[in-house]
C-alpha cells in the first residue's frame, strides 16, 4: 500500500523532511497547472504573462489573465493534500513545506513552517509609491477598471507579490526555504515537474548531502531517476488514503 510505504519512509527520517510543492497540490482545488496537457501553458505564453518586462510595458495583458485565473484563487479552498501535508507537519512527521504555490492554501490548510517561495497573491504593492493592497482591494480595482489594470490612487500600477520571471525570489522566503533544506535528510516533491529554478536544485541538494528523494507526482521530472520511491497516482487519492492510515495509527503517533 503506497500510503504505508510513504508513511515508513518519513518516520525513517524522524521529522527531517521537507516537503516541496507545486501547482499539481492545487489542481484538486480547481485550479489549473502549468504544464500539465490542460494546463495553462497550453492556452497562454509563459513569458507574455509572467515576463516582467511585459508587465511593465502592458500590465492590461497580465490582468486580464488574471481576472479569471488569479484572483478567482482568492475563494479556493484548501484539498485533502494540503491537509494532509498540515496533518503531517502537526504530528512532527515533517518540519515543513517550501511551495512554489501562489495560491495561499497550504496557509488556509493550517501548514505553519512555509515558505512561499514564488510569493503570494495575498498582497500587492503600488510600483510608484510602494503603497501596500490586499487581495481584496487588488480585486475590486481590477474589477471596477476598463482595462482590468488595477491602480493605485498615485497613478502607479499595482503588482500582485508574486514572482515575474526576471525577478528575484523573496529574500526572507528563500531562507526559510534553504533552512529547511539544510536540515532535512529527505526531501518529498509533490505535484511539481521540477523545472523551474532554483526551486528544482532544492533536491539536488538534499541528495548531495547524502539524502533521499520521493516524488508523488502524476507527470515525469527530471529527477525521477534519482528518487528513493515514486509514486505516479494522483494526489488527492494518496492524500486521502494517507490521513486514512494516520487515523488508524493515531494513538501509536501522538504517544510519541
Ligand atoms: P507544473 O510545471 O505545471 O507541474 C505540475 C505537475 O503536477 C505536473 O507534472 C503534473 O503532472 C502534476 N499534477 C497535476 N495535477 C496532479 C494531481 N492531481 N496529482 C498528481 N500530480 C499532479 O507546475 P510547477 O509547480 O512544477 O511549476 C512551478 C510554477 C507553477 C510556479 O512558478 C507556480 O507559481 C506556478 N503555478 C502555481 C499555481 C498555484 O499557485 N496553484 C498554479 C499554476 C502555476
Amino acid at each position: 500500500m503506497d500510503s504505508k510505504i510513504f508513511l515508513d519512509k518519513l518516520k525513517a527520517h524522524a521529522g527531517k523532511v521537507a516537503i516541496l510543492t507545486g501547482a499539481g497540490v492545487s489542481t484538486p482545488s480547481g485550479i489549473p497547472d502549468f504544464r500539465s496537457p490542460n494546463g495553462i501553458y497550453s492556452k497562454y505564453d509563459p513569458e507574455e504573462l509572467f515576463g516582467l518586462d511585459n508587465f511593465l510595458s502592458h500590465p492590461s495583458y497580465f490582468y486580464k489573465f488574471a481576472a479569471d485565473n488569479i484572483f478567482t484563487m482568492k475563494d479556493a479552498k484548501p484539498n485533502v493534500v494540503h491537509h494532509m501535508v498540515a496533518k503531517l507537519e502537526s504530528l512532527h512527521l515533517i518540519n515543513g513545506v517550501i511551495t512554489q504555490n501562489i495560491d495561499m492554501l497550504h496557509k488556509k490548510a493550517g501548514s505553519v513552517n512555509l515558505a512561499e517561495v514564488h510569493g503570494s497573491i495575498e498582497k500587492g504593492h503600488c510600483l510608484r509609491c510602494g503603497r501596500v493592497y490586499s487581495l481584496d482591494e487588488m480585486y475590486n480595482l481590477t474589477s471596477n477598471s476598463p482595462d482590468k489594470v488595477a491602480r493605485c490612487e498615485c497613478g502607479g500600477i499595482i503588482k500582485p507579490d508574486i514572482i515575474f520571471f526576471g525577478e528575484p525570489l523573496s529574500e526572507s522566503e528563500i531562507e526559510k526555504a534553504y533552512a529547511m533544506i539544510e536540515s532535512s535528510t529527505l526531501i518529498v516533491a509533490m505535484g511539481t515537474s521540477l523545472a523551474v529554478y532554483p526551486v528544482a536544485s532544492f533536491p539536488q541538494i538534499v541528495l548531495r548531502n547524502k539524502g533521499e528523494l520521493v516524488i508523488v507526482n502524476m507527470g515525469a521530472t527530471q529527477l525521477d531517476s534519482e528518487a528513493s520511491l515514486i509514486f505516479k497516482v494522483p494526489l488527492e487519492h494518496f492524500a486521502q488514503e494517507v490521513l486514512s492510515l494516520l487515523a488508524y495509527t493515531r494513538p501509536a503517533l501522538d504517544s510519541k
